[in-house]
């Protein structure tokens, strides 16, 4: 069983996070969803309007989610990568090279952002 992982705060879900969650869980057979948790989003410089459990919520009620846990900080790529046996890391071509470090454990897929759409940009329109 082939397992990829991805990671981010999903608030205010919309098509390009499915874009992205959708493309990733076709890397492989099992998609962990590492969700942001609402003090890391402060850490990231982010405030979302959903908390953590209303976009776990979203997130987990994807079919093709198999997982979702909490990402606390930073560092916690390698253990999960190792810890969950991980094949794929997966993420936007916004953070293009920001985890290369991650080739020593598993293989590095950067994924075309989805256009037109953001949750800056639905924020806008609120
Ligand atoms: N995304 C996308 N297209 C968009 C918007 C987002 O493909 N129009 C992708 C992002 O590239 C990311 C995922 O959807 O892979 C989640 O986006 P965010 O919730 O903004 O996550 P982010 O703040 O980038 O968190 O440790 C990594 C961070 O937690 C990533």
């Amino acid at each position: 069983m082939k397992k990829v992982i991805t990671y981010g705060t999903f608030d205010l879900f919309h098509i390009g996070h499915w874009n992205l969650l959708k493309r990733a869980k076709n890397q492989g057979d099992y998609l962990i969803v590492a969700i942001s948790t609402d003090k890391f989003n402060t850490d990231k410089g982010k405030t979302s309007s959903m908390n953590f459990s209303e976009r776990k919520e979203v997130v987990q009620s994807i079919s093709f989610v198999d997982e979702v846990i909490t990402e606390d900080d930073w560092d916690q790529k390698i253990s999960d990568v190792k810890l969950h046996n991980i094949d794929v890391f997966v993420i936007g071509d916004d953070w293009e090279n920001k985890f290369d470090f991650l080739k020593k454990y598993c293989k590095v897929t950067y994924l075309k952002r989805t256009k037109g759409i953001s949750t800056t940009l639905i924020k806008s329109f609120s």
